[in-house]
């Protein structure tokens, strides 16, 4: 049995998420807990609200709430929504909790120990008519590297580049939207990034060749445009606080440390929170002196969030030259957009967490999301693919093949799974096409190649329509009643088999068929050999025939939302 750690990247606290921070992050690192967990693989799943920094302290201040209030209130509202989606987190954090802010001020009294921080005098951004520094998202510009005219002062969203605010071009305050701007001198705490880039960069080395193209990739583009020392400080209220000697720092009693760097120990300290509330031990799956170094540590993450987890957070801990348990594989998803612009959370383009549970039950997201996540490249949702996927994909095929073989089970066996009769050359061929895609199936999830896994969960349940035409029990049964026993027993077996492999993906039918076919929950991955798996459910067992799995999205639906959320080309 192995051990795996399974965190995905930390939504920020500011508001409700929209599908496309789902389909990136925290949906794929679910389908891959509950896989690991019917594996049997021992398996700790760890998410938490990114609660500090500008985002959570601009957006309590448009809601005209005090900061901690609205965190309180976010962090339960993604925390039940998450739920609703079926999120099976083992622990849900905050980072605003004691542990991270313990672990957040270890790090940086170990870092400066090590002789890799430094206080530096350097030039912020401050407003004049707000009369405060402006730090990263307070500020708004230009793009030195792009030009995009909207580029906040951390990040530019439109290249992906890491900003410092000083960089933009035209800058004004979002507090004021003052262009009355200067820069002036501040003092702060450097991570000297510059002392460690070696390595980091064999760090990176000795691992990324098991990283997806797509992160090596932004690794190494980082690392080659070399690395700077970094500010971990800001001037803010809400934060953790800086300390020195067990007692605030001198010079720092109005700055807090950057959200970014306490933003990835807050995996750990969630980890602390989980064993806090169940009695687990946290030490077990982080620190290599407690039994950390058999764990197989996965993160998952929308590509912008990368270099901070290939390179930024390495660093930490590579700096403290602690025993911490590093990540080993780093799956990072393109951009899913709304059309042909954005998602925007500020402008609330596109459709949130919340409005999509309002139109429809979880598991159509679940798989649209899933079958369809931006891998290769970024991809565009829209309702017209939303709906052929999903019909075609749940109802026709998945829903109706189960609905289909129950029915007739009722019908015609009293709902009781058939004796008699002996597998045939239609059920040799059968199980020779179950096994490989089995085979298909359990490597690509293995690899975390989530359309690729979806494709192989869809290619079985057309297997057992395509048998189940060919093997036309509703003839059999005509004039003989053991061969349509045989063909019925497999079908039967086919919908419990379809339960076990599509759970990870659509959970909440998932369960519904393990129910009506007494079968137990939470489901146990098949093993390979699909004559086995497909002689299991032993005759006489009752079945009954769910509800109905999926309704049909409707053309007329697709109207209304395309009106109700905007959904056009334009951006
Ligand atoms: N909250 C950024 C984001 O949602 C950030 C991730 C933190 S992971 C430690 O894009
Ligand atoms: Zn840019």
């Amino acid at each position: 049995m192995a051990r795996i750690l399974i965190t995905s990247a930390l939504p920020y606290i500011n508001g409700i998420k929209h599908l496309g921070n789902l389909a990136g992050s925290m949906l794929p690192a679910d389908v891959f807990a509950r896989f690991q967990r019917s594996r049997g693989n021992e398996t700790l799943y760890i998410c938490a609200t990114d609660e500090h920094g500008t985002p959570a302290e601009l957006a309590a201040a448009a809601a005209g709430q005090d900061v901690r209030t609205y965190c309180d209130e976010q962090h339960v509202l993604q925390h039940d929504i998450g739920r609703a989606f079926g999120l099976s987190w083992d622990w849900f954090g905050r980072s605003s909790n004691p542990p991270n802010h313990r672990l957040t001020q270890h790090f940086a009294e170990v870092l400066e120990k090590k002789g890799l921080i430094e206080e530096r005098t350097d030039k912020m951004v401050y407003s004049v008519d707000d009369r405060r520094f402006l730090p990263d998202r307070y500020v708004e510009g230009t793009c030195p590297h792009c030009g995009y005219e909207k580029a906040r002062g951390d990040q530019c969203d439109n290249c992906g580049a890491l900003l410092d605010p000083i960089d933009l071009k035209n800058p004004y305050s979002v507090i004021s939207g003052s262009t009355n701007i200067e820069v002036r001198d501040t003092r702060h705490l450097y991570l000297l990034q510059t002392k460690l880039e070696d390595r980091i960069r064999a760090w990176v080395d000795a691992r990324a060749d098991n990283w997806p193209g797509l992160t090596r990739g932004i690794a190494y583009k980082h690392l080659d445009e070399g690395l700077i020392d970094r500010g971990i400080t800001r001037d803010l209220e809400w934060g953790i606080p800086v300390m020195k000697d067990g007692a605030p720092r001198p010079g720092f009693e109005t700055k807090v440390f950057y959200v970014w760097f306490d933003a990835p120990i807050e995996y750990i300290g969630a980890t602390e929170e989980w064993a806090e509330a169940t009695g687990g031990d946290w030490k077990r799956w982080w620190r290599e002196d407690a039994g950390a170094d058999d764990v197989e540590y996965v993160q998952f993450m929308g590509k912008d969030n990368v270099a901070f987890h290939a390179v930024t957070f390495p660093g930490t801990i590579i700096g403290s030259e602690e025993p911490w348990k590093h990540v080993d594989r780093l799956k990072a998803f393109n951009w899913l957009n709304w059309y042909g612009g954005k998602f925007s959370t500020s402008s609330r383009r596109g459709v949130f967490m919340d409005a999509a549970l309002e139109l429809l039950p979880p598991d159509l997201w679940r798989w649209y999301l899933t079958a369809n996540a931006p891998e290769g490249s970024d991809t565009a949702f829209t309702w017209e693919q939303f709906q052929s996927s999903v019909n075609r994909d749940l109802a026709d095929v998945l829903g109706n093949f189960v609905n289909r073989i129950a029915k007739f089970n009722e019908a015609r066996f009293e709902g009781l799974v058939p004796a008699g009769g002996e597998p045939g050359p239609l059920e040799e061929k059968l199980y020779a096409d179950v096994s490989a895609q089995l085979i298909e199936l359990t490597a690509q999830m293995d690899a975390i190649e989530m359309r690729k896994a979806a494709q192989a969960v869809r290619a079985l349940w057309v297997l057992g329509n395509e048998y189940l035409q060919e093997a036309a029990p509703w003839t059999a049964i005509k004039t003989d009643r053991d061969r349509a026993a045989v063909v019925v027993r497999t079908g039967l077996n086919l919908a419990a088999l379809y339960a076990r492999v599509s759970a990870p993906f659509i959970p909440f039918a998932a369960e519904k068929i393990t129910e009506a076919f007494g079968e137990p929950w939470p489901p146990t991955w098949p093993s390979m050999g699909a004559a086995v798996e497909l002689s299991r459910l032993e005759p006489g067992r009752p079945v009954s025939a769910p509800e109905v799995l999926f309704r049909k999205v409707e053309d007329e639906q697709v109207v209304e939302w395309t009106e109700r959320f905007g959904g056009t080309d334009q951006a």
